[in-house]
């Protein structure tokens, strides 16, 4: 543990051959992924290390709301809340990792009342691979069940917007949170992005993939998490955030791992489970 921007307390994990993971104890906020030394994570120069100002790349964690799908703030609270470390046990297997618990506060349950305690596992493995393990469960004593949506917003960075295609999302349907989140059916193999784009692709397979001709392929793959969110908000929207830079759109893509199309509901004592894993082909 370190000090990060503005004294922001901040974890370092190690492998061997130049990999790293950063992880922001607020948000429990990946802002670095490195292999052999290199950065694989966009994380804006305008990006505000203020809380409650969430920070602008990086992989945020979008819970228990995605969006404005429901009454809490844009994407729910557990990217602008405080996390606390539950272990950083080095395993047996050569996997460093560390827990990192967010349960919520008296002023979350007025926004939100429903007890809880989300528990994310943040692993770098021997080759360098990132895995984020979610597990929430449903503490509430009183009995009450509770319903949540959840993505891994995680913001690639790319040599070049233009030279980027995803691969695994033919023949979905999506939600076009462009036209008021109609559905549609993809009918291009290959995406590729060439002005605004945000879409929800529904119960996706669980191997994705991003194309960077220039530079390397990233392979998304996830568990218990069937939706995938595309991102770029291209140059007009760029414009319009203030913690992004003019030109950065393109040097970024989103690709989120989530839980959108169908909310997950947790009985007292249940638990949910959701796994992602990042990993690079050259
Ligand atoms: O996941 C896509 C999205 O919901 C977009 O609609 C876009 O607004 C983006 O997330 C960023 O949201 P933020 O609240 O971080 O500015």
């Amino acid at each position: 543990i370190t000090k990060g921007i503005n004294d922001l307390d901040k974890i370092i994990l190690h492998q061997t051959q130049g990999s790293s993971v950063e992880v922001y104890l607020y948000g429990a906020h990946v802002t670095s992924w490195k292999k052999k030394g290199e950065e694989l994570i966009f994380v804006s120069s305008k990006a505000i290390f203020s809380p409650p100002k969430p920070i602008r790349g990086g992989i945020p964690v979008i819970f228990p709301q995605f969006s404005n799908l429901g009454s809490l703030p844009s994407h729910g609270f557990a990217r602008n809340r405080f996390w606390t470390i539950e272990n950083n046990l080095s395993h047996v297997t050569n996997e460093v990792f560390v827990d990192l618990l967010l349960k919520p506060t008296e002023a979350d349950l007025k926004i939100w009342p429903h007890r809880f305690e989300f528990r994310l596992r943040v692993t770098l493995k021997p080759g360098g691979d990132l895995m984020l393990t979610s597990c929430i469960r449903n503490t509430d004593a009183a009995g009450k069940p509770f319903t949540f949506t959840f993505a891994h917003h995680t913001y690639f960075s790319v040599s070049n917007i233009s030279e980027v295609e995803v691969k695994g999302l033919e023949n979905l349907d999506y939600l076009d949170n462009l036209k008021n989140r109609t559905r549609f059916t993809e009918h291009e193999d290959d995406i590729t992005i060439e002005s605004e784009f945000d879409r929800i692709y529904l119960s996706t397979p669980s191997k994705l993939a991003i194309l960077d001709h220039k530079k390397r392929t990233f392979v998304v793959q996830k568990d218990g998490l069937p939706d995938a969110v595309v991102w770029n908000p291209w140059e007009t929207k760029a414009k319009t955030i203030v913690d992004l830079g003019a030109d950065e759109y393109k040097y970024m893509i989103c690709l989120e791992a989530a839980a959108i199309g169908k909310p997950v509901t947790l009985n007292p004592g249940e638990e949910w489970k959701g796994r992602l894993q990042l990993s690079t082909r050259y």
